[in-house]
């Protein structure tokens, strides 16, 4: 059970924290690598206070003796996204990395209080390994890659007003695979845009997802939220897409199955603890999020249990 619930992130996960609270320090509340290719990697925080500086160290072993970071291009995307470190949201990013190799990673956030290592000294690096292909090359080659462009709408809890700065993660529940990340667009009324073609399977090449697939979509809302609650989830599924002609569609995904809460087509324990987590959350806190008020009431409360419940065992088609 509590392997399945981590698949949906239901419970604690592969996030690293500094929960050093009450403290007049900043304390970094998640990284996570993301937009993993086969020559960069980014590696994206969250802070409880506005950044003012990112850096990013690369290390070819463990314990981070060997700082190989001189090797590489790192640069601070969100650097140059609005309101991104204002609300303590920020990507880092090392290019040039040789394909299909391990590195790891610490990150140092500076805020107006202090400048926090992620993570924190005798802790273990964050790693990730590079992919085995160039997606360009494979898109040289004539294959169809008609995976779907997901936009996201990034607003403040509750759902009232978009935010720039907002940082939207998707990935595929169960696959192993890292998030792809993205800020909302500029001019794009405040939407994330993921591109379900920069996702990767095991073997390096492109994630095919096919129709009606689950998709994860988080959004880290910084300062905006109390560290425990800062991250919103909800799932989607994918959209029917036509391999022709090869240019991906930009989509919104579907919405799930009210009472199927975490989308993977059926009614069952995990869809009943989603909603528990979020219980009595009203539409404007950071608890809330829309996937877990079954019946778009604007509360998490029993009557979501009840609709979950009345179908218990169902599985899809609903
Ligand atoms: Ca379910
Ligand atoms: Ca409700």
């Amino acid at each position: 059970m509590n392997r399945t619930l981590q698949r949906y992130g239901l419970v604690g996960g592969l996030t690293l924290g500094l929960m050093c609270t009450p403290s007049t320090w900043a304390d970094v509340l998640q990284t996570r690598a993301v937009n993993v290719s086969s020559t960069s990697i980014s590696i994206a925080a969250s802070s409880d206070e506005p950044v003012t500086g990112v850096a990013l160290r690369v290390y070819s072993d463990a314990a981070g003796i060997n700082d190989i970071t001189s090797q590489f291009s790192v640069d601070v995307p969100s650097t140059n996204v609005f309101f991104a470190h204002d609300i303590g949201t920020a990507i880092a990013r090392v290019s040039g990395l040789l394909p299909v190799t391990e590195y790891y990673f610490a990150l140092d956030i500076t805020t107006a209080s202090s400048t926090i290592t992620v993570p924190p000294s005798g802790a273990g690096l964050q790693t990730s390994t590079t992919q085995s292909i160039d997606k360009a090359s494979q898109l040289n080659v004539g294959d169809a890659v008609s995976n779907d462009v997901v936009r996201f709408l990034a607003t403040s809890p509750g759902g009232f007003a978009p935010v720039d700065g907002l940082l939207t993660f998707l990935d595929i529940p169960g696959s192993g695979q890292n998030s792809i990340a993205a800020f909302p667009m500029s001019g794009s009324n405040d939407e994330a845009a993921l591109d379900l073609s920069n996702l990767f399977d095991a073997g390096g090449n492109s994630y095919e997802v096919f129709d009606n697939t689950p998709l994860r979509i988080r959004q880290w809302r910084g300062i905006l939220c109390a560290p425990s609650q800062q991250e919103m989830t909800v799932f989607r599924r994918s959209d029917t897409h036509s391999e022709l002609p090869r240019v991906a569609a930009a989509t919104q995904a579907t919405a799930c199955f009210s009472s199927d809460t975490v989308c993977d087509g059926r009614i069952d324990v995990l869809d009943f603890q989603f909603v528990l987590n979020a219980l009595n959350a009203q539409s404007d806190e950071c608890r809330y999020s829309p996937q877990t008020d079954v019946d778009s009431s604007g509360l998490v409360d029993s009557n979501d249990y009840a609709e979950i419940v009345n179908r218990l065992g169902d599985i899809e088609p609903f």
